[in-house]
């Protein structure tokens, strides 16, 4: 929690320098609406409201108008650690029969937006999801016979779970959003997930490979947006709270995560994004006892529902695409890469690497 007092002081200065700073007259702005979205019909609304691919609730959209999205995240995940420092392979080794090497976790991810009055927006967000995990096992004696050092590849797919979000912005102002945001996630993703154990090749995959959590949880978020001629400046504060166990008979932790980010428009059509992100991830509560076996226990750290949860703090830098011109005036295109400066993992658990978000979306009337 340490982490996560840093991180809201730090939002708060940053909310405080963009109250405070030098203000740029309305009469020297772009000519905007209230509720100006990110991409909607006039393309003059979008200049300087662009926003990190990663954020999604940053905007809403005027009466009537559409947006649909398109994002692709690839979070790379090799090695591990327990706390804030590395777990070697042999120290693994001690525990347990099988280390894990690299893990990527891939998603697709679909949006609907849709402006239900000037300042009331509804957005839906479903996906599915591609995990896939190698783990080494050292050359050992079995039965007394010798058996030589191999890896096991594993991989799972379905369905991600489905959100669905009331977003408000509160501010009258053009250069100022704050939106408050509240969604509920249902559980379309799956819980049971098949593939390759140690016991075999259709047994139950760890927790971090299934695709949903199977809880409802309950989103609230609220997000501020301070705009200047070619800048942008905002934060957002957003938690993920679980409200029952799944039906495999654990629940995932509860989320909270704070994101800093500043947005500069360099050229009429490309603009420029920096983000820091804190996530305070609970551990998990219960087990699945078709996971946490015995056997799988012991020759899997990722099988232990209590390495679960973790604090990190990425930094992100990334690129918005916006031209201008007829047919591209509604679509916007964003690319984000990030890497983790800080992690503290209950553990042994696979540290994070990278992190890829590639975005385009399309408004429409
Ligand atoms: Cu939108």
């Amino acid at each position: 929690m340490n982490l996560y007092r840093k991180i809201i002081l730090l939002s708060s200065i940053c909310l405080s320098v963009q109250c405070y700073g030098q203000v740029v007259p309305d009469t020297q702005l772009p000519k905007i609406p209230a509720t100006a979205a990110a991409c909607c019909n006039n393309g003059s609304c979008c200049t300087g409201t662009e926003t990190p691919a990663g954020i999604m609730t940053d905007h809403i959209h005027s009466k009537g108008e559409w947006m649909v999205s398109y994002t692709y995240m690839n979070m790379l995940m090799n090695g591990n650690q327990t706390g804030t420092s590395k777990t070697s392979d042999a120290e693994i080794y001690n525990t347990y029969m099988m280390a894990p090497q690299t893990m990527t976790m891939q998603m697709h991810m679909l949006m609907l937006m849709y402006g239900i009055t000037d300042r009331l927006t509804i957005m839906v967000m479903g996906g599915y999801n591609y995990c896939s995990m190698d783990m080494d096992m050292p050359a050992m004696i079995m039965n007394g016979a010798p058996m030589p050092a191999s890896t096991m590849y594993c991989t799972t797919s379905a369905l991600a779970d489905t959100r669905i979000y009331g977003l408000y912005n509160f501010s009258r102002r053009a250069r100022y959003k704050l939106i408050g945001s509240l969604a509920v996630s249902l559980p379309t993703g799956s819980v049971t997930c098949k593939g390759t154990t140690m016991l075999g090749t259709n047994e139950r995959m760890a927790y971090c490979m299934q695709s949903g959590t199977g809880s409802v949880s309950v989103m609230p978020g609220v997000t501020y947006v301070r705009r200047y001629e070619k800048l942008a400046l905002g934060t957002e504060a957003l938690a993920d709270i679980k409200l029952n166990d799944n039906k495999a008979g654990y629940r995932f932790g509860n989320e909270y995560r704070e994101n800093v980010w500043a947005e500069y428009r360099f050229l009429n059509f490309l603009g420029g994004t920096l983000r820091a992100e804190g996530v305070q991830t609970d551990k998990i509560s219960g087990t699945d006892k078709e996971i946490s076996t015995p056997i799988n226990e012991m020759s899997d750290p990722t099988m232990v529902s209590s390495h679960y949860g973790a604090a990190r703090c990425n930094i992100y830098a990334g690129l918005s695409f916006h031209l201008k011109k007829k047919f591209t005036e509604r679509l916007r295109v964003q690319l984000e890469f990030g890497m983790p400066v800080y992690q503290n993992l209950n553990g042994p658990q696979m540290s994070q690497q990278a992190n890829i978000l590639a975005g385009i979306m399309y408004g429409f009337k």
